[in-house]
C-alpha cells in the first residue's frame, strides 16, 4: 500500500486523532501511534495472511499461496492459468523489488503476450516466451506504460501513481487486452523510459508432455522426478560467470554481490536505469529481461514442479523443498495448503533470525497420471537435445 494511504488509515483508525484538528499535529501523532508504519518498511507484528488458490484440469492440479511475511508491502505477483488454450497451462511467479507495479504488470500482461506472438501460434513456445519477457520492458515505456504502471500502484517519477493513474485511465481499456496492439499514445509522459523498479519472472508452460521454463532473476523452478529435485532454472545472481561478463562488458560493476552496489540480481524486467546503454541490444545491457529457456520432456516419474521466489529458496534448498512437499502430500491433498505450510515453515519466528523476512509466493503444480504422451503433429521438433532421463539446465 502506498505509504501516504497507510498514514491516513492509521490516522483515521486512531481515536485520539478525532479530537485533534490542528494539521501540524497529524504527522506527530501518526509517528507516535504508528511508529512501524511511519518509520520503515518492516512491520513489528508479522502479517501472515495468505492469498491461496487451487485449480485442476484433466492433466494437472495446482495450488498456490502468497504471503506478505514481515515486509510492509507485498511485492510478489503471480499468474496461474490452467487452460490458456486447449492443451496449454501457464504459471508464473513475479517477485518485485523497489515497488510492486512491475510484478503486477507482468502478472497481467506476460502470458497474453506469449499467446499473441506469431512464434507461439507457429508452435515455438520457447521463442515466444523470450519475446514476451523482452516485450514487457517495451510496453512499460511511454505514456501508455506510465499510465498502466500508475494504475497498478507505484509512484512513478515523483507523481502519486495511484491518484493520477486512476484519474487518467480510461476504464474501458481493461477489457479489450486480447485484441490490443499496445499502440503508441501521445501524452504528458510520452518520453517515459520505463520504471526504475523491477521484477523477476519465472514462468512454466505445460503443453502436453512438454514443459517450458523461462526465467529471468532469482526466482526458481524445480521439478521432483521420483523424489529427486532438479533445478529447471538458474538463479541469476550477479556473481554467476555469464552474468558477470555481461555486466562488466556493459559498463557496470559488482560490489558486495550487487550490481553497482545496489541490485542483487542480474536479470529482471524493469530496472531501466541498468538498461540505458544506447550501443547495446536489450540482451547485452547490465541488467536484461532476456530469460533462460529450458525445455523438458515430461516422464511418468515426474511428480510435480514448484515455482517460488527467493524468499523460499533462502530458507530451503531445492531438495529440501521437494522432500517437504512430498511429505505433506502424504497427509494433505489440497495443494494450496501444502504451499501454505511451506510458507509457514519459511516464515522466521523473529526478525533476528535473518531469513524468512521476505514476501513469499509459491506455486505447486502436480501432474496427474498417466501423462498424456501423444504430442500433436505441429509440436515443436527443435530445441530439445537434452538427456532424456535428466532435466538438466540449458547453459546458453
Ligand atoms: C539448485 O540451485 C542451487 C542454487 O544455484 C544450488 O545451490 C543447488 O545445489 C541446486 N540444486 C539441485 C538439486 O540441483
Ligand atoms: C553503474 O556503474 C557504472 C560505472 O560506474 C555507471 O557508468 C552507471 O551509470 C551505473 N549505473 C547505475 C544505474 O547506477
Ligand atoms: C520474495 C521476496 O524477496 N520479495 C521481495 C519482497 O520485498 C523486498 C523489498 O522490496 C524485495 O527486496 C524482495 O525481493
Amino acid at each position: 500500500m502506498n505509504s501516504v494511504w497507510q498514514h491516513y488509515l492509521c490516522f483515521l483508525h486512531s481515536p485520539l486523532t478525532l479530537s485533534l484538528s490542528l494539521v501540524p499535529t497529524i504527522s506527530f501523532f501518526t509517528l507516535f501511534l504508528c511508529p512501524d508504519i511511519a518509520m520503515g518498511t518492516t512491520l513489528s507484528i508479522p502479517k501472515t495472511e495468505k492469498f491461496s488458490e487451487d485449480g485442476e484440469n484433466d492433466n494437472l492440479r495446482y495450488g498456490l499461496s502468497s504471503m506478505q511475511g514481515w515486509r510492509a508491502t507485498m511485492e510478489d505477483a503471480h499468474a496461474a492459468h490452467l487452460d490458456v488454450d486447449s492443451s496449454t497451462s501457464f504459471f508464473g511467479v513475479y517477485d518485485g523489488h523497489g515497488g510492486k507495479a512491475v510484478a503486477k504488470f507482468c502478472a497481467k500482461h506476460l502470458h497474453q503476450q506469449v499467446l499473441k506472438s506469431e512464434e507461439y501460434i507457429a508452435g515455438d513456445v520457447g521463442t515466444s516466451l523470450t519475446k514476451a519477457f523482452l516485450r514487457m520492458d517495451e510496453m512499460m515505456r511511454g505514456q501508455r506504460g506510465w499510465r498502466e504502471l500508475a494504475v497498478l500502484g507505484d509512484k512513478v517519477k515523483g507523481f502519486n501513481g495511484i491518484i493520477e493513474g486512476l484519474i487518467r485511465s480510461p476504464r474501458s481499456n481493461d477489457n479489450k487486452d486480447q485484441s490490443d496492439d499496445w499502440a503508441f499514445e501521445k501524452g504528458p509522459h510520452s518520453d517515459f523510459d520505463g520504471p526504475n523498479s523491477g521484477s523477476t519472472a519465472c514462468v512454466a508452460i505445460i503443453r502436453n508432455n512438454l514443459l517450458f521454463v523461462a526465467n529471468a532473476g532469482d526466482s526458481r523452478c524445480v521439478i521432483s522426478r521420483n523424489g529427486q529435485a532438479y533445478n529447471l532454472s538458474r538463479d541469476h545472481k550477479p556473481e554467476l560467470v555469464i552474468e558477470k561478463e555481461r555486466i562488466y562488458k556493459a559498463g557496470g560493476f559488482i560490489h558486495a554481490g550487487r550490481i553497482n552496489g545496489s541490485l542483487n540480481l542480474a536479470r529482471a524486467i524493469g530496472d531501466v536505469d541498468f538498461k540505458n546503454n544506447r550501443f547495446l541490444s536489450a540482451e547485452k545491457q547490465v541488467v536484461t529481461a532476456n530469460p533462460d529457456i529450458n525445455i523438458v520432456d515430461l516422464h511418468d516419474e515426474d511428480e510435480f514442479i514448484v515455482i517460488a521466489c527467493d524468499g523460499i529458496w533462502d530458507c530451503l534448498s531445492s531438495q529440501q523443498l521437494v522432500d517437504f512437499v512430498r511429505q505433506e502430500l502424504l497427509l494433505e491433498t489440497k495443494l494450496s495448503e501444502v504451499c501454505e505450510r511451506v510458507l509457514d515453515r519459511c516464515l522466521a519466528p523473529s526478525l533476528a533470525v535473518g531469513d524468512g523476512c521476505d514476501n513469499m509466493t509459491m506455486i505447486l503444480v502436480q501432474f496427474k497420471k498417466p501423462l498424456q504422451t501423444s504430442a500433436p503433429a505441429q509440436e515443436q521438433s527443435s530445441s530439445n537435445e537434452q538427456d532424456a532421463s535428466e532435466p538438466t539446465l540449458e547453459n546458453s
